[in-house]
């Protein structure tokens, strides 16, 4: 039988199920990779398991989102992360070593194996043949723990490349042009497998740019073959032995097919406030610029930088400006530093941040008022960059660095200067900033600050429900709405009843206040509701709310996976026509729950109207079990 990439890797870590799409499947987990602010509570889930030690070939602890140190409580959390990492087995990336998805590449990946992230943008792995998946923090912890993962089996989704890219059209360019055609909820319950003569043409941070964005489709993952691109990265990575050769079988099927001529793509951008709201450059080129950022995990790499540089040098950003650039990694940054890159960039007017996460999450650099802020990033949900009115553009850093100067939006294949760029033969590699887990993890001593506080847990599902309607949302309600990150609250992701102030308040404001009037209640939400972030807080604080339940016409893959684990009601319309008849403060009732639950199907009577709905309860037989037990810790608990 032939196998396409995606299903080669899941039968070679296939532990429980059948690869038939839609069925519940195991795979086994051979590296994890958590950031700081899924990590706490990732690594508290650890420790409430009873984990000595982990059991993964390889699990790395990373520091590179909440860097900005405005208190003791971040600082709280990286010796927390620094102290129980190395007790249980972890290594640990300091801070100031980079964004956890490019040093993973650069350092960790290796084609063939499987890797959980606690963060939705773990795919960027599957840019050197990894099947990376992003995860809430449980599941990850459940994975170091040596614990299967599970996943619905994929339908796989072939992008076939034809052609080469033009100069100054890019990798970006091509995970844009995938968003326009599938939409941000068109990956869900798929992976993404790209093939044909256009990916030889591709680099590895080229093809890691296309999965770290595939996060933005919804998909379960995205991936490229292992070639001889791949080796070379990896040889020049001082990593060769990593390597082997990975494709689909020359006969393999696919469930989707989408086909891209790069010799016929143009610039393009994603316009507020979505990732898939695509237009072309040329079409929105004259737009007046106020920031431009350049970096994040999606287009932050040696390749991406030195284009930037090259465009910069001798010139000066436009006086209406801001240009902040951050390098993904210290490798990256070394680099540039060493070839003289940096004082282009510098003389240029760039200001450099250190390498993390920072404005993609709003940790610092917030636009003006209306501002207009051009990005290399991933996501420009609204109110992500710090400010509710601001506009955010989504495109490539060749267009971002001509737009800088120019001072407005502008299409990059209007530059003259030459912008070729060799890959290194050799990168500069000094893992000075990865700390090794003890030999001995029993005496070292686990740090917990007072921002520390204890995760909120649930009881088994009680057989009658009942409450008011808390808040009614509508189609494509990310995390970032459920709950907010940004300066000043990615500090307390370790602190579920301070962040419990602020959830879903970009929504409505007067939501905290209401669910803790009512002791809880339900939440109604439209299509594709919880995309975006993998933060398992956008469950974790509802349940301290005393959310039950959660009524939606249909989920993101991870944002359902965490509900699950929070043992909170995941239930989707049977008839999505009653979205519309429910008002806020409606109140609810469901009887008999654990049986309807069972069956599938529960119906749930709305006293206020006097009127019954019938809704879904898609669960897979675990997920039932996790459920019934109050969510995954209670289900442990209850297994062990
Ligand atoms: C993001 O890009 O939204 C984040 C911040 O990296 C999140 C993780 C988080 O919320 O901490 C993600 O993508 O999962
Ligand atoms: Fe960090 Fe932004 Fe990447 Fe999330 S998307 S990991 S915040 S750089």
């Amino acid at each position: 039988m032939a196998y396409n990439l995606t299903q080669k890797i899941i039968k070679e870590h296939l532990l429980e199920g059948e690869m038939i799409p839609g069925n519940e499947i195991g795979i086994k987990i051979d590296q994890t990779l958590t950031q700081d602010s899924t990590g706490t509570m990732a690594y508290l889930q650890l420790e409430a398991m009873e984990i000595d030690k982990v059991k993964t070939k390889k699990s790395v602890a990373y520091i590179d989102h909440n860097m900005l140190q405005q208190g003791f409580e971040n600082a709280d959390d990286h010796k927390y992360i620094q102290t129980v990492a190395h007790k249980h087995g972890v290594y640990f990336s300091r801070p100031g070593n980079g964004i956890c998805h490019q040093v993973h590449l650069e350092r960790f990946g290796v084609p063939g194996e499987t890797l959980l992230g606690s963060d939705s943008h773990t795919p960027t792995g599957g840019g050197i043949g990894m099947l990376a998946i992003g995860a809430g923090g449980l599941d990850v912890a459940v994975a170091m723990g040596g614990g299967t993962y599970y996943i619905t089996m994929p339908k796989v989704v072939n992008v076939k490349l034809t052609g080469k890219l033009r100069p100054f059209v890019t990798a970006k360019d091509i995970i844009l042009e995938v968003l326009r055609v599938m939409s941000v909820k068109g990956g869900v319950g798929k992976v993404v497998e790209y093939t044909g003569e256009g990916v030889s043409t591709l680099s590895v941070p080229e093809r890691a740019t296309i999965t770290n964005m595939g996060a933005e489709l919804g998909a379960t993952t995205s991936i490229f073959q292992s070639d001889d691109v791949t080796h070379s990265f990896l040889k020049a990575q001082g990593r060769e032995e990593v390597w082997k050769e990975l494709k689909a079988d020359a006969d393999a099927t696919y469930d989707e097919m989408i086909t891209i001529n790069l010799d016929e793509l143009e610039p393009l951008v994603a316009m507020p406030h979505s990732p898939d709201n695509v237009e072309k450059v040329a079409n929105v080129k004259g737009l007046k610029v106020n920031q431009v950022c350049i970096g994040s995990c999606t287009n932050s790499s040696f390749l991406d930088m030195m284009k930037v540089a090259k465009i910069l040098k001798g010139n000066t950003v436009h006086p209406d400006v801001s240009l902040v650039i951050a390098p993904g990694s210290k490798q990256v940054l070394n680099m540039l530093a060493e070839n003289g890159a940096l004082a282009d960039m510098i003389a240029a007017g760039a200001r450099i941040l250190e390498s993390g996460c920072g404005p993609c999450i709003g940790m610092g650099q917030a636009p003006a008022t209306d501002a207009i802020t051009i990005r290399t990033f991933n996501r420009n949900f609204k109110g992500r960059c710090g400010t509710v009115s601001a506009g955010a553009y989504l495109l490539s850093p060749e267009t971002a660095a001509v737009s800088a100067l120019k001072g407005e939006l502008t299409d990059p294949t209007t530059c003259k200067t030459n912008i070729d760029v060799i890959m290194p033969e050799k990168f500069f590699v000094n893992d000075n900033m990865v700390v090794p887990p003890a030999e001995d993890g029993s005496k070292v001593e686990v740090i917990k600050g007072p921002n520390i506080k204890p995760f909120p847990l649930n009881k088994e599902l009680e057989d009658s429900v009942k409450g008011k309607i808390l808040i009614i949302v509508e189609d494509n309600i990310t995390t970032d709405h459920i709950m907010p990150s940004n300066a000043k609250l990615l500090p307390f992701r370790s602190n579920i009843p301070h962040l419990a102030n602020f959830c879903l308040t970009p929504c409505d404001e007067e939501f905290p206040a209401r669910a803790k009037q009512n002791g809880g209640g339900f939440i109604i939400g439209g299509d594709n509701y919880g995309q975006g972030s993998s933060r398992e807080h956008a469950a974790l604080v509802p349940l301290y709310l005393g959310v039950k339940a959660v009524l939606v016409k249909s989920f993101a893959r991870i944002h359902k996976a965490n509900l699950i684990n929070s043992g909170i009601l995941p239930l989707t319309f049977a008839n999505i026509n009653d979205y519309d008849n429910i008002e806020l403060n409606d109140e609810l009732i469901m009887e008999n729950v654990i049986q309807q639950v069972k069956a599938g199907k529960v119906i749930v009577h709305n006293k206020s109207k006097n009127t019954d709905y019938e809704l879904n309860v898609e669960l897979s037989q675990k997920e039932l079990s996790i459920i019934l037990a109050g969510g995954r810790i209670n289900y442990l608990k209850n297994t062990l």
